[in-house]
């Protein structure tokens, strides 16, 4: 082995003991913190708590049973404090399939195991519309294409959120988008999401009546998952930016390969451009309601897509499909290494000043994650 071969392999070993000891050291928080409860009478600090979400509709608590119709879940079916209250982190992409792999890729990112031989249960499955597939603390869905379709998952995943009383969660799109004049490859993280118009809102007609919601989203979660992009070990750029959110993929995105197209190269290449002059690094399909409705309930949310070609390049994309799958995982490695990082590398932790290796061991074995009993990978697993 050389002598480069060697360093390389020594640092990636340190690494990975690194990042075990840090699981190791919260999960024996967690234990730790379990035992004091038990000690003190099982108050469970829960308990008494509310969800953290805001500008909710006022008749949610009047609806009993509330139906998430599109979830497939039922508020007096389901027990959602204790089914979803220990949800973090709500992770949301296109597809059923790429949610799935999120969903067992994060499983391992953040230690937590099922057994082998069960499978991550979809657990909107009755729904026929969504999947859904829960990993400890973080919920994976698909969302479908476009505003709208977003739009319902949201709606019910915010009234999940409430009903089952979560605190804080962290919302957060992974994709794929078209990019203005970036390498393809290349992740964008969204500082702003932006109409046709380059208007930072996003416009519903209710009674017939526009109503335009802004579109911002969480600049300092932005920050924190750009910074979990290593520069110097990752292949690609992560850049921040403006997205432009469209509502069709062709003429919306100024295409010329659509069935229809009343516009010249010229035309298009203009708009383009102004684009690239505005800061705009992307353009994908979601991104307004995800923002709008996020920031609408206070719950902070982020954008994160990866760039499938240039459009200042073409239209067409011609790369071939295990190059796209490479590059589909790039949002979902830096979203996995942000969850990891802020479950075990928490400095405002209360519990962080707990002595190292109290229950060191203890909780090795049982693969659960900080703020998870065990309990929940064996209760989503089929
Ligand atoms: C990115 O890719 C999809 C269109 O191909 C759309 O959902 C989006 O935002
Ligand atoms: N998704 C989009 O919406 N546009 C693209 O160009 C690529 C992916």
């Amino acid at each position: 082995m050389s002598k480069s071969n060697c360093n390389d392999c020594t640092c990636r070993l340190a690494n990975e003991v690194g990042q075990l000891k840090a699981i190791v050291n919260a999960q024996s928080r967690t234990l730790a913190k379990l035992v004091r409860q038990m000690k003190e009478g099982c108050k469970k600090d829960e308990e008494a708590k509310e969800s953290t979400l805001c500008g909710l509709n006022p008749c949610l608590k009047c609806l009993q049973p509330d139906i998430l119709y599109h979830l497939g879940l039922s508020t007096d079916t389901t027990d959602f404090p204790k089914v979803f209250g220990d949800v973090r982190f709500v992770c949301m992409g296109g597809t059923p399939g790429r949610m799935e792999n999120f969903a067992y890729y994060v499983m391992q990112e953040i230690g937590l195991k099922i057994n082998a031989a069960t499978k991550l249960r979809n657990i909107s499955e009755a729904g026929q519309r969504f999947s859904l597939f829960k990993v400890g603390p973080v919920l994976c869905a698909s969302h479908g294409m476009g505003c709208p379709s977003i739009s319902i998952l949201l709606h019910e995943l915010i009234k999940m959120m409430y009903h089952a009383k979560c605190k804080d969660p962290v919302f957060i799109r992974i994709g794929t988008s078209g990019g203005i004049g970036v390498e393809p490859g290349t992740v964008i993280i969204t500082s702003e999401a932006i109409d046709g118009r380059l208007n930072p809102a996003h416009e519903i007609l209710v009674h017939g009546v526009s109503v335009q919601h802004a579109s911002q989203l969480d600049e300092s979660l932005a920050d924190e998952i750009k910074m979990c992009h290593d520069p110097c070990k990752d292949t690609y750029e992560a850049v921040i930016g403006r997205t432009l959110c469209a509502h069709d993929f062709y003429e919306g995105q100024s295409r010329l390969d659509g069935a229809f197209c009343e516009y010249t190269p010229e035309m298009k290449k203009t708009y383009l451009e102004q684009l690239q002059s505005q800061e705009v690094k992307n353009i994908e399909m979601e991104s307004l309601a995800f923002a709008a409705l996020t920031s609408r309930a206070n719950i902070r949310g982020a954008v994160v897509c990866v760039a499938i070609l240039n459009r200042l390049n073409g239209d067409q994309i011609k790369t071939p499909h295990e190059v796209l799958s490479k590059w589909e995982k790039r949002p979902q490695e830096l979203v996995a290494r942000y969850i990891r990082k802020s479950l075990y590398y928490n400095e405002n932790d209360d519990d962080s000043e707990q002595p190292e290796d109290e229950t060191e061991g203890a909780a090795a074995g049982t693969g659960a994650g900080a703020g998870d009993t065990q309990k929940a990978p064996a209760a989503e697993a089929e």
